[in-house]
């Protein structure tokens, strides 16, 4: 037996017919593009939002640490046999500061000197303040350095056991966003914002 023909259209019609179907593909992926770079584009947008802003936050920045004994009769002696290099028996103060990601900032040491009129070291290297776990009094020997005590920036001065600290401050762009690219959540931000522009410029050159 001979098979039953399929009617067809007049070829004009299925021509028009796969024109139309073609060109609304088209523009479906087009607007699916769109959509892609619009959304790329804001997390670009909130990614630079929030840097500027968590930039802001962390600006302020460590310049220098000055440290003073409350009462020089209570410093650390190296020894105490009296007339017997009695400038060598002066504390040996070496200032640490921690940051919060385990860094360690060793501001140098300061040999047989009192802190009774004040100690001051220098940051070559500003840090922010917020990235700063504590910072560390020590008196260095050839063995093991004493940590005498320790603080947390928690304002201008701070005073624990027999000293104060006082910390200078500076506000600076640069120091807020080295900060910020040491934060995880910086670390997040930064990485969605490099991966939303390159999808963005993908989509411009698609569309
Ligand atoms: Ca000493
Ligand atoms: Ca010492």
């Amino acid at each position: 037996m001979r098979g039953v023909s399929q009617p067809r259209l007049h070829p004009a019609i299925e021509f028009r017919m796969d024109q139309l179907t073609t060109t609304d593909s088209t523009d479906a992926v087009k607007s699916l593009w769109r959509v892609m770079m619009t959304i790329c584009a804001c997390v670009v947008l909130a990614s630079i939002l929030s840097c500027l802003a968590i930039a802001e936050f962390r600006s302020s920045g460590l310049t220098r640490v000055t440290v003073t004994a409350i009462d020089a009769a209570a410093e650390p002696k190296d020894h105490s046999i009296p007339l017997i290099k009695r400038k060598d028996a002066l504390p040996d103060y070496e200032v640490l500061v921690f940051l919060n990601d385990g860094e360690r900032i060793d501001l140098g040491t300061r040999p047989n000197s009192s802190a009774a009129d004040g100690l001051t070291w220098a940051l070559n290297d500003p840090v922010s303040v917020s990235d700063v776990a504590g910072v560390r009094l020590q008196d260095q020997d050839k063995l093991v350095s004493d940590a005498i005590t320790e603080v947390q920036i928690t304002g201008p001065s701070v005073s624990s056991d027999n000293y104060t600290f006082e910390f200078t401050t500076e506000r600076s762009a640069s120091i807020g966003f080295q900060s910020f690219f040491r934060t995880p959540v910086g670390k997040v931000i930064s990485g969605a914002f490099f991966i939303a522009l390159v999808v963005v410029i993908v989509c411009l050159v698609a569309i």
